[in-house]
């Protein structure tokens, strides 16, 4: 078998790197460990940046994103018993963000993709690939019982944390950067109706709590636990009255409680992979970096390194402009880090670091002031409806 681009991994980064692939006449197949019930059964993201959203209308899979997902125009901060309102409008040049689900995302772009005609290979538990340092790179794996081998011209590495890809790199080249967080989110999803309109991330000395939504009847909620917790000890109603223990009341008065559909808790952790390509391999999503969620990046970063990879792509193929496969990482890192500094800062702001009531008192300081000043407003603002990418040269 012969592709151009032989993608592993059918996340977000893969589908949508494949469909604006396709879409311009650069022919890819993918390449998944799971089955396609079992990604589409991920619940995981939430909240779309501009950039993101924009993207997925030129890959032309916006139109249910359009008519379904919410346009949010300003996000809510909780903390000592009240609620400040983040005005993304006002503070970040008029922008906004969708909340629209990672689940949905993937069900658009897996449905274009097989309308398309495009090759997606699931079931697939043993990806290895080969001579990226070369120009005849390849994937092998087994098929039906059969050896099968994918040459091609490129390989986008878009299988996650837990993929094969970033191994790929030799270790004296490979810089891994990590911090990992001594608490986890437990999320609960739930066919009840939003307790607020917009999203409410809140402080509190219990611990975080996140509310938020897929749709008007379906909300999403987190709690900050230890990474000690297990699932099974937390009921639907213990997790309904930790979370209005620690709302201010006039919003815990609001919240309309039911059965869970789903309830997991995810660990949090900071992780970064340095450089993202290494000969004709091309790392891209979560296969290079993992944010806290904090800061609702994670999703939003894979889709931005699909866009460098693909302006990239798109010239190399119609222009000769080989020159500029070398420029990828940079330009991909240079905005992951800033993403990192958000997200940790983030998640520093809002939970429960340390036990010392100073730094208790310090984080009061810092939401006061990110919340109550323009120059801080701004900063949260702009942070968080995605910062600007690039022109790829
Ligand atoms: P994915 O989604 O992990 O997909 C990787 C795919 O690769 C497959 N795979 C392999 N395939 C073949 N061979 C192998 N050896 C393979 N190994 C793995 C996997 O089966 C999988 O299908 O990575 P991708 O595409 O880079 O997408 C990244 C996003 O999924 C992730 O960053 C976000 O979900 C993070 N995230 C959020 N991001 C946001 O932008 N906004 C949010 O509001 C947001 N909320 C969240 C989140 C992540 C969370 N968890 C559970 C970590 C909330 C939570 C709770
Ligand atoms: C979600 O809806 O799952 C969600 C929203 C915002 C975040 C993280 C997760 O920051």
């Amino acid at each position: 078998m012969r592709t151009q681009v032989a993608i592993i991994g059918a996340g977000p980064a893969g589908l949508l790197l494949g469909q604006l692939l396709q879409n311009a006449g650069i022919s890819n197949v993918i390449v998944e460990r799971r089955s396609g019930d079992y990604v589409l059964s991920r619940i995981r993201a939430g909240v779309l940046e501009e950039g993101t959203t924009r993207l997925l209308r030129e890959a032309k899979v916006g139109q249910r994103m359009d008519a379904e997902g919410m346009v949010h125009h300003g996000v809510q901060i909780a903390f000592m018993d009240q609620i400040r309102r983040v005005d993304l409008e006002r503070y970040a040049d008029g922008k906004s963000v969708m909340v629209y689900g990672q689940t949905e995302v993937t069900r658009d772009l897996m449905e274009a993709r097989a309308k398309a005609g495009a090759v997606s290979l699931y079931e697939i538990p043993d990806v290895s690939i080969h001579n990226v340092e070369t120009d005849h790179p390849s994937l092998q794996f087994t098929v039906n019982g059969e050896k099968e081998i994918l040459e091609c011209d490129y390989i986008a590495g878009c299988d996650g944390f837990h993929g094969i890809s970033r191994h790929a790199i030799p270790s004296e080249i490979r810089g891994e950067y990590e911090k990992v967080y001594p608490f986890g989110w437990l999320g609960v999803l739930s066919e009840t109706p939003p307790v607020s309109s917009e999203l409410i991330y809140g402080a509190h000395s219990k611990g975080f709590f996140l509310c938020s939504m897929r749709s008007l009847t379906r909300s999403r909620y987190y709690l900050e636990v230890p990474l000690t917790e297990k699932v099974e000890h937390w009921s639907d109603d213990r997790f309904w009255t930790e979370l209005c223990s620690r709302m201010p009341e006039s919003t815990a008065s609001q919240l309309v409680s039911g059965p869970s559909i789903e309830k997991s808790i995810a660990p949090l952790r900071s992780f970064v992979v340095e450089p993202m390509q290494y000969g004709r391999l091309f790392l891209v999503g979560d296969a290079a970096h993992i944010v806290p969620p904090t800061g609702a990046k994670g999703l939003n970063l894979a889709a931005s390194d699909v866009n460098y990879l693909f302006r990239i792509l798109e010239k190399v193929y119609h222009a000769g402009r080989t020159d500029l496969l070398p420029r990828y990482s940079g330009l991909a890192l240079d905005r992951i880090w800033k993403s990192q500094r958000f997200s940790w800062w983030m998640t520093s702001m809002l939970h429960r670091l340390s036990a010392n009531p100073f730094d208790h008192r310090v984080q009061l300081a810092e939401l006061d002031y990110f919340t109550g000043s323009d120059e801080g407003l701004r900063t949260l603002a702009r942070n968080y409806v995605g910062l600007p990418y690039q022109d790829v040269g």
